[in-house]
């Protein structure tokens, strides 16, 4: 996807023009993965532009940091007043928010000193639908694919890290390849993990299943906002180990995540799930989702975090 420029990048606790957000070809983080990211949207609602769970983003950001001891040098409460400022200052309705901390400039090799600093940036640009257009109505074509998730102890899946995503791009380009919009990767044991940036949903007879974080998957923050409604419609949520064959054997299959939002899945490996159109609880799902952002389905969880406009503090350098 070709990026929309916006004005502003706040970097290093500075607002700089977005031509201006440069690093070293040197940087660490370049040759050995080494940052963390994450993946927040604004949505644009009736009272203006609001920022979808921003401090639970925000909150993974620290842990995912945690996991490999980098020293980020801002505070998660200064991290959030970034990403806020991203939305407002550039006047966006809506968009996709990276904040992104990453091993700089200056040192090789692949332990530079414990405390060195990070670089830290805060990105926001507008971004339509992730898997096309129509999907989110009429929902994608899958497969399985033939390379697996990150094996658990060797890249940490709950640390979202720039490095866990090599293998996304496998599997990604393995469905592309084929024909597909996307692909479901299994785990190294073979059972159903998630999709190369997406968690997955699997409904057998009216009860909603999704696999536990022991097999290599990203504690979604969507994930998360799926099992609470569908908690509160009153379906049984089950976090299950889930193998290959039940995905052909489900009555609906769908995907969460930021950039993918709720997609329905109506083939996996060219086989129909169910009649092959959304089914009747992914679509409940979806419209309780999207509802949130219209004001139709009402923001009891409080996730929904409205960015004000501070005309006054825009520090341009
Ligand atoms: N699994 C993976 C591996 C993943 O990368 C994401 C988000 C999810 C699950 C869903 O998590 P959440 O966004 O908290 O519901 N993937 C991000 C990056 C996508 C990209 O192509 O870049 C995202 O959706 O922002």
């Amino acid at each position: 996807m070709l990026v929309k420029e916006a004005p502003y990048i706040w970097h290093n606790g500075d607002v700089i023009r977005w031509q201006d957000a440069k690093v070293h070809v040197l940087s660490h983080a370049l040759h050995y993965g080494t940052s963390v990211f994450e993946g927040i949207r604004a949505y644009h609602t009736p009272k203006g532009p609001a920022i979808f769970r921003l401090s639970d983003h925000m909150k993974r950001f620290f842990e995912s940091a945690k996991v490999y001891r980098f020293n980020v040098p801002f505070s998660q409460q200064e991290l959030e007043k970034a990403c806020i400022d991203m939305v407002d200052q550039n006047e966006l309705k809506s968009a996709y928010i990276r904040p992104v901390a990453f091993l700089g400039y200056g040192h090789v090799g692949l332990l530079p000193p414990m405390d060195l600093e990070l670089d830290v940036s805060v990105i926001a640009f507008e971004w339509g639908s992730y898997l096309g257009e129509s999907t989110l109505e009429h929902g994608v074509d899958v497969c399985v694919s033939s390379w697996n998730r990150i094996a658990p102890n060797t890249v940490p899946a709950m640390a979202k890290a720039g490095g866990n995503y090599l293998p996304s791009r496998l599997i990604c380009m393995d469905a592309k390849r084929n024909g597909y919009h996307e692909a479901i990767a299994l785990d190294t044991q073979g059972f159903v993990s998630e999709g190369p940036g997406e968690n997955i949903f699997l409904i057998r007879d009216g009860v909603i299943y999704t696999p536990p974080l022991h097999h290599s998957v990203l504690a979604g923050i969507t994930r998360d906002s799926v099992i609470k409604m569908a908690n509160k419609y009153g379906y049984e949520v089950q976090e299950k180990t889930i193998p290959r064959e039940m995905l052909y054997l489900a009555d609906e299959l769908f995907f969460t995540g930021t950039a993918a939002e709720v997609v329905p899945i109506r083939s996996v490996d060219k086989l129909e799930i169910g009649d092959g159109k959304p089914g009747p609880i992914t679509k409940q799902i979806q419209r309780g989702f999207f509802g949130l952002f219209t004001g139709e389905t009402e923001d009891e969880w409080g996730w929904l975090e409205h960015t004000p406009r501070h005309e006054d503090s825009l520090l341009l350098i």
